[in-house]
């Protein structure tokens, strides 16, 4: 079995008491490596070293522009390593191979981004109003980044928060989830080989409900930058206020995939499936709610269970497989827990609904790909977030009801509305409560379009260009130009 080390002020290390996990393969269900199972004290020696590192000539005086260059660097070897990169994320997390590829292989754009934008971070000149004064303002980075990633797409999610993070000057400590670290630590190295100081990038492996609070409350911690699940995003921003540490979170939704009567309806069908059985609907913006209008609901039904019904599911590491298994155990028994409240609320199971025995399936954690019908916009399964491969399917009579029920859930991710009406598109664009909203498409993201939740489903943009101004600080510095000194008994 393959053993890992953790990464700390340059450093490869066990955890100081020796303690470690096994990481599972959810495809076979078995354990292939061994992760560091930190504990506080190893978490505090990455704040140590990235706070050392911060403060550092090696880091803190190097220009905005060779900030960029070594972003770029390791962008570049990201790019030799990404199939490498990749296979190692579906043997820990199940994900398919060719998502993951896909992933990988488009990451490096990140980089290249805000490597690009490390050295256009510019101050302004304030034309005050107040004579004999200058005025201007810096954007300063704010220090020590705690990082704190799941599962479900390990390297992806982590490179939203670093590449913005790093191209801002600032460093970082990363806690990969518990069920992903291997990746993450592979990553690691390569921030070493494009040469970054060490201490810059530091990866802390270990349990959340061990490490997470340590990590967030840390008095050398400067700023807490998470995607996660609702409950823990809570606690996160909670103990982060105790030290009015700034966020962002990135929580999750229940997103609304809206079919109108006028929509292509082959490529709604196949838009709402990539919206909940690609990744086996393993993703914050899964849209794991169909709304579908009245009049064309049972046609749209049949079609998207006969479509549906022809996925293949198994091996996640074949290139032709559509349905993967389900990250984790615990999630595997939350998602069978969903498909039996569903049954108990009175939805119509029109396909799948158990744990999938399929012989391509072997000994890994599968569910079926399931679909249940007439849910009413109230029961728990249209209203809570499910991350799995569960569609809800609600029909609706009206644009009007149909904004309504798609606003009507504690979430706001983003929203896919299938309609051949521009007039409808542009409206359901501005109405839809929704950081994300996908007008005949879904699932798209790019490292150039802002990304985050309204509502609960987040605080925060990652991606495109306002995402660097998560990670910076802005200072206003005045001088005099006027020789004399005003009285000092009043305000200037
Ligand atoms: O997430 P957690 P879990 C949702 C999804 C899923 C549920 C639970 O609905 O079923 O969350 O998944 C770290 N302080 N999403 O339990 O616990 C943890 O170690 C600080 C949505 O895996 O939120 C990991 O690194 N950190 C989502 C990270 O938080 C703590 C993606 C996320 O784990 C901590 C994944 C603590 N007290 C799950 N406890 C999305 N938004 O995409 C745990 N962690």
């Amino acid at each position: 079995m393959k053993k890992y080390q953790m990464l700390i002020g340059g450093q490869w290390v066990d955890a100081l008491d020796d303690r470690t996990f096994d990481t599972e393969n959810p495809f076979t269900g078995t354990a292939w490596a061994q992760i560091p199972r930190a504990g506080a004290r190893d978490v505090d020696r990455a704040v140590a070293a990235a706070a050392q590192a911060f403060n550092a000539p090696s880091w803190s005086a190097l220009s905005a522009s060779a900030r960029g260059a070594l972003i770029r660097r390791f962008a570049d070897l990201l790019t030799t390593n990404a199939d490498r990169l990749a296979d190692i994320e579906t043997r820990d997390n199940g994900k398919l191979i060719a998502e993951m590829r896909g992933q990988l292989r488009y990451m490096p754009q990140w980089y290249y981004y805000f490597a690009g934008l490390a050295d256009k971070v510019e101050g302004r000149v304030i034309p005050i109003d107040k004579p004999g004064v200058f005025n201007f303002t810096r954007e300063e980075p704010l220090g020590v980044v705690a990082a704190i990633t799941p599962w479900n797409s390990p390297l992806m999610l982590a490179t939203w928060k670093l590449a913005p993070a790093l191209a801002a000057g600032n460093t970082i400590v990363w806690k990969p989830s518990e069920f992903s670290s291997a990746s993450a630590l592979e990553f690691g190295a390569l921030f070493e080989e494009a040469g970054f100081p060490p201490g810059v990038v530091n990866i802390v492996t270990g349990f959340g409900n061990e490490i997470g609070e340590h990590l967030v409350s840390h008095p050398g911690v400067d700023k807490i930058a998470f995607t996660g699940g609702d409950r823990t995003g809570q606690s996160v921003y909670q103990i982060a206020a105790r030290s009015i540490k700034p966020v962002t979170l990135e929580l999750g939704g229940k997103s609304a995939n809206i079919v109108f009567e006028d929509a292509v309806l082959d490529d709604a069908v196949k838009g709402v499936v990539s919206g909940i059985f690609a990744a086996s609907g393993q993703t914050c913006i899964a849209g794991s709610r169909a709304l579908v209008h009245r009049s064309i609901y049972p046609a749209f039904v049949d079609a998207l269970v006969a479509f549906a019904r022809t996925a293949r599911i198994g091996d996640p590491s074949r290139d032709d497989t559509q349905v993967g298994p389900i990250t984790t155990r615990p999630q595997l028994a939350k998602i069978l827990e969903y498909i039996e409240i569903a049954n108990a609320e009175g939805a119509k199971l029109a396909l799948g609904g158990k744990r999938a025995t399929d012989p391509a399936c072997g000994e890994g954690w599968f569910v079926e790909p399931t679909i249940f019908t007439d849910v009413g916009p109230k029961m728990r399964i249209a209203q809570e977030e499910v991350f799995g491969p569960v569609l809800a399917i609600i029909p609706f009579e009206s644009d009007e009801e149909a904004i309504e029920i798609a606003n009507g859930t504690i979430y706001g991710l983003a929203a896919g509305v299938w309609t051949q009406s521009i007039t409808r598109a542009l409206t359901m664009s501005q109405k839809l409560k929704a950081g994300t909203v996908w007008i005949n498409t879904y699932r798209a993201v790019s490292y150039m379009s802002p990304f985050g939740g309204f509502k609960r489903s987040g605080i925060g943009r990652e991606s495109g260009l306002s995402a660097i101004r998560e990670y910076l600080q802005e200072k206003s510095v005045w001088i005099d130009i006027s020789g004399s000194v005003p009285n000092p008994f009043v305000q200037r």
